[in-house]
């Protein structure tokens, strides 16, 4: 009796204890509860769901030292006032930024997994990850440097995004898998989740990706999904990265796809089972998904206008209480404009001049004015000042609301449909002001309190008696070889009078690299000063001095604005 009773204990323990073995030997691969399966049929076609956009973007790399073209997937209704996480997503050799959208259907994946609410959006980003140039021996290798130096703050300052490493993942196929190894586990403050399909030779060994052995990797990593092809002759680089996990118990999933090879069988399927990873692991975490604008928040038409006095206003943002100002409350050509706590001080003071059909400027204490950088017709384009100039990017509406004094300011480079707005519902001193969709939101509407004081009531300076017009200056294309090209700029003294050692300001779309017969004596961003040379540093009235510069690729004219010649 004893005997058998001690017999069940003892069969009871070692029951437990192989449950538990057990367990633990599961767990030791997986820890994501999902498990990749094959998508089912349709899980990359076209449906009746809202659509995301992928569209181009360019940013100066300090790693190549030029600008770069990387591609970014913006979710359905993606809207400045949510915030989303970001995926980086790498493609593999003979590929650049378009081959993940031009192959793998990363759009169609996102939207239907999110129109399914498997996972709420996010956004995507495609970056070109051979990052050559001249005197770059491994493209492949610089973009490290690239992508956390240029690429990330780039998407970081222009999109709505979180910035910890809890909203940012990286993935990639192939010589992209073996980058996101290389990169991902040594910049493990940057990334919380990562993703290797298919991984290269490129792939570094254990001892390079885990120099402590795999201790923070361990404590940090929020996912690690390795997916290869069964019959891919690359799959030794995942199976040392799973091998090394798996002998120091660091979570992750290894995916093997049976019977497939080296191609997008296996990249399409491993983005999307990642994606769902991504979003059980947290990684959308904060962001709500509701972005369709509320029936209340939805466009208004903007048919009608209000019809303020010419004068003095100080413009005070509603959802803030702050005023509209210059940074720095400095006058100047491309100075920021943002809010500020009110101070009276000449940079938060605007001089409201009707002009026609509605429209307005606003020129503020230094003389400067309102204007949205090139004018262009795009949410999240930046406002700032500068000099007169009478383009439509320096032209508002004042649009009523409901309540008495409270306006929306939209701008006439978008045809009435975008509004000042404070970036992410700012309320702090320096939040920055852009232009973006106008539906009468808080942080889009403004209250016009006239400046009263006598000193205030006359008109600004007229300044820069000098600025003339946007044909002062213009460019042709000589020979354009897709990665550079050669124009010629011809600048017509269009002052009428006579100018000794003229000076051109202008702003291009295209970087110039280098001038010859003529000198850069400034450059900021993609505004350039340029003077002529010795022998032509004069040019008579109507007189017209052509020279050359190297621009960066690009396509199509040059486009040329905020000209001053004086
Ligand atoms: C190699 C075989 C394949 C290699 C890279 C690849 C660096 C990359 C393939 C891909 O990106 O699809 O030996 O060496």
């Amino acid at each position: 009796m004893v005997k058998s009773m001690r017999k069940s204990i003892f069969s009871v323990i070692a029951t437990c204890l192989f449950a538990i073995l057990f367990c633990l030997t599961l767990s030791q691969e997986t820890f994501a509860a999902i498990t990749p399966v094959i998508p089912p049929a349709g899980y990359d076609s076209v449906k009746n769901v809202p659509h995301g956009t992928i569209k181009e973007i360019s940013y100066y790399s300090a790693a190549t030292k030029s600008t770069r073209k990387a591609k970014i997937y913006l979710p359905a209704g993606y809207s400045n006032n949510e915030k989303y996480s970001v995926l980086y997503l790498l493609h593999g050799i003979g590929g650049n930024e378009s081959e993940w959208p031009n192959n793998g259907k990363p759009n169609v994946i996102a939207d239907n997994l999110i129109a399914e609410g498997k996972v709420k959006p996010c956004i995507i980003v495609f970056p070109n990850g051979n990052a050559t140039g001249a005197g770059i021996n491994d493209g492949w290798e610089n973009f490290t440097k690239d992508l956390i130096g240029s690429l990330i703050p780039y998407v970081e300052k222009n999109y709505s995004v979180y910035t910890d490493r809890e909203h940012r993942a990286l993935s990639g196929l192939s010589m992209g898998g073996g980058q996101t190894y290389n990169i991902g586990f040594t910049n493990l403050n940057t990334f919380a989740y990562i993703g290797g399909y298919s991984a290269a030779p490129n792939t570094k060994s254990t001892n390079v990706l885990f120099p402590d052995n795999g201790a923070k990797a361990k404590s940090d990593l929020k996912l690690l999904f390795i997916s290869c092809g069964s019959t891919d002759s690359l799959k030794q680089f995942g199976d040392s990265v799973h091998n090394f996990c798996q002998s120091r118990q660091i979570n992750h999933t290894y995916w093997i796809l049976s019977g497939r090879g080296h191609d997008w069988s296996v990249w399409s399927p491993s983005l999307w089972n990642n994606l769902q990873m991504l979003e059980e692991a947290g990684f959308t975490k904060g962001t709500t998904g509701t972005t369709t604008p509320s029936q209340e928040e939805k466009p208004v038409v903007n048919d009608k206008y209000a019809t303020l006095q010419d004068g003095w206003y100080y413009i005070k943002g509603v959802g803030s209480n702050k005023y509209l100002q210059v940074a720095n409350n400095k006058g100047g050509d491309g100075v920021n404009v943002e809010i500020g706590t009110g101070t009276g001080v000449a940079g938060q003071k605007w001089y409201l001049t009707n002009i026609q059909d509605g429209y307005v400027t606003l020129k503020n204490g230094q003389g400067y004015t309102l204007d949205v950088v090139y004018g262009k017709d795009e949410d999240n384009t930046n406002i700032q000042t500068y000099t007169a100039n009478g383009m439509s990017a320096q032209e508002f509406k004042i649009l009523p609301t409901s309540k008495e004094n409270v306006y929306g300011i939209v701008t006439r480079c978008s045809t009435d449909a975008k509004g000042l707005d404070v970036e992410n519902k700012g309320t702090t001193d320096g939040s920055n002001v852009m232009q973006y969709a106008y539906y009468g939101a808080a942080n889009q509407t403004w209250i016009f309190e006239a400046c009263n004081a006598s000193s205030e009531s006359t008109k600004p300076e007229e300044t820069k008696p000098e600025q003339t017009n946007k044909d002062a200056i213009s460019a042709k294309v000589t020979s354009d070889w897709g990665s550079g090209a050669v124009a010629d700029f011809t600048v017509i003294n269009t002052t009428g009078k006579d100018l000794n050692n003229w000076i051109c300001t202008f702003t291009t779309n295209r970087k110039i690299t280098s001038v010859w017969n003529a000198t850069i004596v400034a450059e900021e961003g993609n505004t350039y000063t340029i003077t002529g040379p010795s022998w032509q540093a004069n040019l008579g009235a109507g007189q017209s001095y052509t020279f050359g510069c190297q621009l960066e690729s690009g396509s199509g004219e040059i486009i040329i604005a905020n000209v001053v010649l004086k």
